[in-house]
């Protein structure tokens, strides 16, 4: 994570098709790093030129919530007829109102290499570029991720796995483990920190009702934060509180972290390298490691000075 990286805890789908969902959007309970209007599978094909300006006409009348971090779109797949419309349609649009789109199925690097060259001719050379957050979804694109992510170079800002259709690609069975998706999952999660993209989001929590859904919702971003996720897609306002406190270090890792980095400053004053605390070794990369959740747990907003001032 560095200081530019565009904190995306939480992604939030909002069907563009429903005007409800769309005014609830800026309503919403907790504030929430990524709104996500979708014109993609919530969308039936029959509603999606209804969804596409439905869109367009709530974006184009919107300053962007100071309690909602980044709006995006995620548009059609590339190999549908429906692309070239949502993106000619929607990527005008100041980026200080929709900075990002989230392209689905991307199956190929030509997939990004087609988009970014419409936003080219589309976009307000004079704005910064709208960021392109990939979905991984299939075989094909586990495998070709290094070229996807060069393709991306100068707009790509995320990769997010989508498990139900590389579940359908590959006829995976469905555990509550996961294990399934773990080469695929650490496949997106280091190719992303390879090319540090700003996020890899994990896949959907399809339970979101009562205290079951928010124990498996927890249960999985735990999981998905051991992989190497920063974030996971969300699809119900409920989602967004649990996704980002748990994606964000807890109060006994940020403790941690600011002992480590005070520690460690008089350990280098003393010309030591190596050194313990509560009985561990301490060394290089465990302090990289206090300092990235300082920053991390900063960047959240969370009281960092006060925790500071009790050590
Ligand atoms: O309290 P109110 O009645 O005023 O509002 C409801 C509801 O409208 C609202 N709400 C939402 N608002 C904005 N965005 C949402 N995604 C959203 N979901 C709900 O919150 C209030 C309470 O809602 P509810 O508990 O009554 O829920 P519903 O039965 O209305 O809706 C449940 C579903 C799951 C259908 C709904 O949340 C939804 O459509 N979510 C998004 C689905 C989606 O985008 N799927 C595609 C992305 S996932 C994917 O592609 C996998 C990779």
């Amino acid at each position: 994570m560095s200081a530019t990286s565009t904190l995306r805890r939480a992604l939030l789908y909002v069907p563009s098709s429903s005007q409800k969902f769309l005014s609830k959007s800026l309503l919403l309970p907790h504030p929430t790093d990524n709104i996500t209007y979708d014109l993609e599978d919530s969308v039936t094909p029959s509603l999606k030129p209804t969804a596409r300006t439905n869109l367009l006409s709530h974006l184009s009348s919107l300053s962007k919530p100071s309690n909602i971090g980044e709006l995006a779109v995620r548009i059609n797949a590339i190999s549908t007829p429906y692309a070239l419309s949502d993106l000619t349609t929607l990527a005008p649009l100041p980026s200080s109102t929709l900075s990002a789109i989230v392209i689905p199925k991307v199956n190929s690097p030509s997939d990004l290499t087609f988009v970014i060259d419409i936003l080219r001719q589309v976009s307000n050379q004079d704005e910064p570029p709208k960021k392109l957050i990939a979905l991984i979804e299939s075989a094909r694109a586990v495998m070709d991720l290094k070229q996807i992510c060069e393709a991306g170079k100068g707009y790509l800002d995320g990769l997010i796995f989508a498990a139900e259709d590389f579940a359908l690609d590959l006829s995976l069975t469905r555990t509550p483990s996961l294990r399934e998706f773990l080469y695929a999952r650490s496949a997106i999660a280091t190719a992303a920190r390879a090319f540090e993209l700003s996020s890899t989001i994990d896949l959907v929590c399809t339970s979101y009702k009562g205290e079951e859904g928010k124990a498996r919702l927890e249960e999985e971003c735990r999981d998905g934060k051991e992989v190497g996720f920063n974030g996971k897609q969300c699809i119900h306002p409920t989602q967004v509180e649990v996704v980002q406190r748990m994606f964000a270090p807890n109060k006994e890792e940020v403790e941690w972290a600011i002992r480590v980095v005070i520690a460690d400053a008089k350990a280098q004053a003393a010309g030591r390298g190596a050194w313990t605390m509560d009985g561990k070794m301490i060394d290089a990369p465990v302090v990289g490691k206090a300092h990235f959740v300082v920053a991390k747990a900063e960047k959240c907003g969370l009281d960092v000075d006060g925790l500071k001032n009790k050590w």
